[in-house]
């Protein structure tokens, strides 16, 4: 196997892009393919604060490592859900990451936030745990950009992750969900910076590779709740796919940005009002996040 590029030998072969690359040829490939997501989506300049918001995992320490390379203003945010070992070994990575590489790094403990980490909140609400932990992170993703006065927060979600929340939404025909399934989300309340997603056109395998040869030291193990989440289902089946059709994701999830996604916009956009008590944005009175920590302190 030869490097595209140069004809030396390949490290990695992506069988989507029917081509192979040795190491230096396949970051470059990596960092074109985030170039190219921040240049189409209008994702931010290099004049704009971004808020970059890390796991300690591989997408999300490879992103950062990538924005500070390409010179972005970046400050990292870490969301401590207080889930045992897991929380403090990913704090520990995020940490030792920013103290190398000189950057700022943000920590939000969500016990503080909401009174109680991930798995009192799974107790609590009796619901599945990344319920309330996806609704606390939006949230003071959100609030902390705020706070900061930083306009835009980037994740790390890859092209897996993306097609595989595209495929749950299908298969449940969430609708409302659709027009949100997007790499870029603008502002549409003064309240609410812009979120996106500069890896949506990277497989997880890819990021894999990235940040083994960039040598980020991130932490391997899985959130323990991730497992029997039905993401993972989604994601193995996809996989499946891809094995048996190489670039059947990559078309799952670019065919329905291109074609599909305009169908599902909603014609009368829903009213944004300022919750009563934490003056976030909400469609009703109460924002969900209050009524989580209502619900929580309650029960303590
Ligand atoms: S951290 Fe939170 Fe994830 Fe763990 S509890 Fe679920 S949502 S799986 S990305
Ligand atoms: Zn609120």
């Amino acid at each position: 196997m030869k490097c595209r590029k140069c004809g030396d030998a390949a490290v990695i072969e992506l069988r989507r892009h029917n081509a192979a690359f040795c190491a230096p040829d396949f970051q470059e490939f990596f960092r074109n393919q985030v170039r190219e997501a921040i240049r189409k989506h209008k994702m931010f300049t290099k004049d704009e604060p971004v808020l970059v918001a890390v796991s300690g995992g591989k997408d999300s320490l490879a992103l950062w490592d990538v924005l500070i390379d390409e010179g972005y203003r970046t400050t990292g945010l870490y969301l401590d859900l207080g889930i045992f070992d897991y929380s403090v070994a990913s704090r520990g990575k995020c940490e030792a990451f920013a103290a190398k590489r000189n950057v700022p790094l943000l920590i939000k403990r969500v016990e503080e936030e909401v009174g109680a980490g991930v798995p009192v909140i799974k107790q609590v609400t009796r619901r599945p745990p990344c319920s309330g932990c996806g609704l606390s992170k939006r949230y003071l993703m959100n609030r902390v950009a705020l706070d900061e006065g930083l306009p835009v927060v980037a994740t790390g979600h890859n092209l897996d992750d993306e097609a595989a929340t595209l495929f749950g939404s299908v298969m449940h025909w969430r609708t409302e969900a659709l027009p949100r399934q997007s790499p870029a989300l603008a502002s549409t309340h003064p309240k609410l910076v812009r979120r996106v997603k500069p890896l949506y056109r990277l497989s997880e395998r890819e990021t894999a590779a990235f940040a083994f040869l960039r040598r980020i030291d991130y932490i391997v193990e899985e959130c323990p709740f991730a497992v029997g989440a039905t993401s993972i289902a989604h994601k193995d089946i996809l996989n499946r796919m891809e094995d048996a059709a190489p670039g059947a994701k990559h078309n799952f999830l670019f065919g329905f940005l291109d074609k599909a996604r305009p169908a599902f916009e909603r014609m009368e956009a829903v009213t944004l009002l300022e919750c009563t008590r934490c003056g976030q944005v909400t469609t009703g009175t109460l924002c969900a996040f209050c009524k989580l920590s209502d619900q929580v302190k309650r029960s303590l």
